[in-house]
């Protein structure tokens, strides 16, 4: 039985959560659902339910009714693992039951120069085939790699792109780092880009977590440098600020972040979903996970889109076990995916069981 259902742990959001005078959703439970994993980073579904998702030392795997490991590091050309970078961001195309294409962001080397490429495979036979690489020599670096991504509601890829160092480039519009990227998925650029290439905004630092909601909204998060983490709505051809500034500015130059987190430190958001199913009474919420901090908070919006509250559901130093959260990935059956980030990561003591797939479910269903 690969399920390690081993450890079942009942938490008790009321006792936990930190109010903002919101009514308590009461409990839920996390099951671990897969362990001894090393740097879970990107999980996607099908729509039969069947759980697709990156190591970032270049595994790829499927869990359906058995789990079976679809790619290893040599299937990605020049793959590049070391420091935050290696196989990252995953994608499964819109019409995946049909084609059997995904895509994945992955850091290469290329001679002594350090990328980030898109690359497009097709799922054949238990393995991936036909490697395509669809966007090339990406800025890449140590860390600030980005590499997110989502498919919007147009049917074309949206790339989250770090800085890879470069700060002030963030505002160029012609550098590809600390951006959000548009292309089609054959890797084409659309007419109706903003800039003539495939920049769609600009001016993010590190963007690690990228998603859109039913209604075609774009969603991003993005890791400050010391301070103010973002919760961004990304709108084509706006300029999100960095270097110039971080989180909320006087300013009508720059996009306002929906909310900015820690003004005093980071808690390095990553991995986010938008919680559109029914198992849980959170339709509508922003589902985002922290690496530093380890928590996992569901934000609330107002009718008008704005910040409504929020509330952390795990918190390493509080209530959670699990340690660094990477991502999070509501299922089609509505319960959610959590991965965990302590194998060689920021992490001195991963536990034996690590890394781990976590889902959570109500406790009384
Ligand atoms: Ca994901
Ligand atoms: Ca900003």
């Amino acid at each position: 039985m690969y399920l390690a259902l081993i450890v079942i742990i009942v938490f008790f959001g009321n006792l936990f959560s930190i109010s903002h005078g919101q009514t308590s959703y009461g409990d839920f439970k996390v099951d671990v659902f897969l362990s001894g994993l090393e740097v879970p980073w990107d999980m996607s579904f099908s729509a039969d339910g069947t759980l697709y998702f990156t190591e970032r030392i270049g595994r790829l795997s499927r869990v359906g009714e058995e789990k079976k490991v679809l790619a290893t590091a040599e299937t990605f050309s020049q793959l590049r693992v070391e420091g935050e970078g290696g196989l990252m961001g995953l994608a499964l195309d819109p019409k995946f039951a049909d084609n059997h294409l995904l895509y994945v962001c992955y850091s290469a080397w290329k001679g002594d120069q350090r990328i980030n490429r898109v690359a497009r495979f097709i799922e054949s036979q238990d393995s991936l085939q036909n490697e395509g690489i669809i966007l090339d020599n990406l800025p890449g670096s140590g860390a600030h790699n980005g590499c997110r991504l989502a498919f919007g509601p147009d049917s074309y890829l949206y790339i989250s792109m770090g800085e890879a160092f470069n700060p002030e480039l963030a505002q160029d519009k012609t550098y590809l780092g600390g951006k959000i990227l548009r292309i089609k998925s054959d890797g084409s650029i659309p007419e109706d880009n903003p800039f003539g290439n495939e920049v769609w905004s600009f001016g993010h630092r590190n963007p690690q977590g990228l998603a859109f909601r039913s209604d075609g909204k774009l969603f991003e998060t993005e890791h400050g440098p010391e301070v103010n983490d973002e919760i961004n709505v990304i709108e084509k051809g706006a300029n999100y600020g960095w270097p110039i500034v971080t989180g909320n500015a006087d300013t009508d130059t720059f996009k306002q972040p929906l909310r900015s987190y820690y003004p005093d430190s980071t808690i390095a958001i990553a991995g986010l979903d938008i919680y559109e199913a029914d198992l849980f009474p959170w339709q509508g919420n922003l589902l985002f996970v922290s690496l530093k901090a380890g928590r996992f908070y569901r934000l609330e919006l107002n009718e008008d889109g704005s910040y409504a509250r929020d509330e952390i559901l795990l918190d390493r130093n509080v209530n959670s076990p699990f340690g660094r959260l990477r991502d999070v990935e509501v299922a089609p059956d509505g319960s959610i995916f959590i991965s965990t980030s302590n194998v060689n990561d920021r992490n001195d003591s991963p536990g034996p069981d690590d890394d781990r797939i976590l889902r959570l479910t109500p406790k009384n269903k």
